[in-house]
This record gives structure tokens, sequence and C-alpha cells, in this order.
């Protein structure tokens, strides 16, 4: 009988390794597989050359500090539709673009704060892959100044 118990509870435990084995290699194709899209769609430097889906545009934005002294972007009101580039490009000054989380409440996939461009003809890209609405951009350190934008993404 002794012998009997102790051969199940062999069987039992091999059993368990064997699950336990598979399981852990089935966690890591899983992982391997969730993690090549997301690698490859995400850009190597935030705001780097992006190419426009099929059919969409490059929408080139001016961030500029004209003779008058005003901080601004040109143009400031912008429409465009999912998989076209927002291209903003520096012309003289120092700026960024932050789409602004306050004002965009609710809207998902915002863009973070761009760094501060400060080479004239240095670009900044950002894919327009957010939902469709409106929505407010900035220049951070000029806002309070009205270097302010509008986008609607149709
Ligand atoms: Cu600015």
């Amino acid at each position: 009988v002794d012998e009997t118990m102790s051969f199940q509870r062999t069987i039992i435990a091999l059993g368990s390794v064997l699950l336990l084995a598979a399981c852990s290699k089935q966690d890591a194709r899983a992982d391997t597989s969730a993690a090549t899209p997301e690698t490859a769609a995400a850009p190597a430097t935030p705001g780097a050359p992006l190419t426009p889906a099929a059919g969409g545009r490059v929408i080139e934005v001016k961030m500029m500090t004209d003779e008058q002294g005003n901080n601004r972007y040109d143009p400031s009101t912008i429409e465009a539709k999912q998989g076209d580039v927002l291209r903003y490009t520096l012309v003289s000054g120092v700026h960024n673009v932050n789409f602004t989380v306050d004002k965009n409440v609710g809207k998902s996939g915002l863009p973070g704060p761009s760094a501060l461009l400060q080479a004239p003809g240095q670009t900044y890209d950002i894919a327009v892959s957010f939902d469709p609405g409106e929505y407010t951009f900035q220049c951070d350190p000029h806002a309070a100044l009205g270097m302010t934008g509008q986008l609607t993404v149709k």
C-alpha cells in the first residue's frame, strides 16, 4: 500500500512540474509577441522625423519669435486627420510644443511635452494618432504670452 501511495505522489509531482514548465513557456511566448509591435511603433527618439500613413500628409507648423518680438506658431489653428504628421519647425527663438492635459481633459493618446528647440531648422514630428477632437497646445516658456495653438483632429 505504501509503495502504491508513493508512486501516486511521484506521478502527481511529475505532472505539476510538467504543467509549470508548460505555463512558463507559454508566458514567455506571450510576452515576446506583446512587446514586438510596441517597440516597432515607437520612434527611436521622440520628435524624430516620421512618415505619414498612406494618404496622410506632413503639416508644417512654424515656431517663431517675429520682428515685433511676438512668440507664435504659424499656423496656430490646424486641422489634421489620423495618420498625418505634425512637423513643428523652429524658425527663430527658443520654443517647444506641449499638448496641455488640463485643456484636453478626457483625451487619450496625447503626446508628451517636447524638448526646447533651439537651432533654426530643427524639427519635432508628432504622429496624429490620438482621438478625433479639439486639442490645445502651447509653448511652455511663452504660454502666458499667448504662444498657443488649436488642433482639430477629424
Ligand atoms: Cu515659445
